[in-house]
């Protein structure tokens, strides 16, 4: 038993934004729980959201998910307040429409085991079934964006979009990261690339979606916001930003009615 499980902190967290997704949210944590139990993990699920209507968060209390509410909008900011909620030292982060495989995540923490602060799933290499990425983004926006943000922040990743990573918390939280809407997916990657984190790789599967609804991603609006953060942040030249929160930004937590739920 490690001294982490003795204490009763958790080994992982796997922290979900989440804003309406009543369709797939059962089926990510289920399938978070079941690699905790297979890979004899001590999990806890934390789930971020932003106001969601549908019974998502109904679902997820129910599944045994810590659920937090995050009054300022947006991806970005969803993820900071749960990483911040998280009370494992590392922290899996992935989408909850169905799209990426958490039964990866042993795969994911064996690479951070290596040395690594910053573990990136790489979709291209892990294969994107048919449906699961709209043309543009696959063979336009998605490398075209990689590009860009490998040359202007010396780095070599390989898919700077990909929304299934790991992560030693107070590292990442130390960047200061601050951005609320889709663009955090690339200020994750600059920051710790500037901050000379090592960033490790593995290939990740991703899933059509399986929501019966349009993604939240608006590809030329969120296209953009991800260029323009990574323009201004390499104009600004500085090394590492600080953050608009000075201590946790601001989330209600059910703990209360998940106390204990932390799964092995
Ligand atoms: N809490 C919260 N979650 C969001 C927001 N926008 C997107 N998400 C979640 O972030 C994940 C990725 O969003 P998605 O629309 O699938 O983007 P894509 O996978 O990049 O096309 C999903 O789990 C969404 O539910 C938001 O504004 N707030
Ligand atoms: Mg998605």
């Amino acid at each position: 038993m490690t001294e982490a499980m003795r204490s009763g902190v958790p080994d992982v967290s796997v922290v979900m934004p989440c804003l309406n997704e009543v369709v797939t949210i059962g089926g990510c944590i289920e399938e978070c729980l079941n690699t905790f139990t297979s890979a004899n993990l001590r999990g806890e699920i934390v789930v971020s959201d932003n106001g969601s209507t549908d019974g998502s968060l109904e679902i997820a209390g129910s599944l045994g998910a810590r659920v937090i509410s995050v009054p300022l909008r947006g991806y970005g900011s969803a993820l900071l307040a749960g990483i911040h909620a998280c009370r494992a030292e590392v922290v899996v982060m992935g989408d909850s429409d169905g799209s990426y495989d958490f039964s990866q995540i042993p795969l994911f923490l064996a690479k951070l085991v290596e040395g690594n602060d910053l573990i990136v799933g790489d979709r291209f290499l892990g294969g994107i079934e048919p449906g699961a990425m709209p043309w543009l983004n696959r063979y336009v926006g998605n490398p075209l964006l990689t590009r860009i943000g490998n040359v202007l922040f010396h780095s070599d990743v390989r898919d700077f979009q990909c929304g299934i990573r790991a992560f030693r918390r107070e590292t990442i939280l130390g960047l200061g990261l601050a951005s609320p809407g889709m663009e955090f997916a690339s200020e994750m990657i600059a920051k710790s690339a500037m901050a000379g984190l090592r960033i490790g790789q593995v290939p990740a599967r991703l899933r059509k979606d399986g929501r019966n609804r349009p993604p939240h991603l608006r590809p030329w609006r969120d296209g953009w916001r991800n260029l323009r953060y990574m323009l201004c942040e390499r104009m600004a030249q500085r090394p590492v930003e600080r953050s608009i929160y000075t201590t946790s930004p601001p989330y209600v937590s059910n703990e209360k009615s998940c106390r204990g739920n932390s799964r092995r």
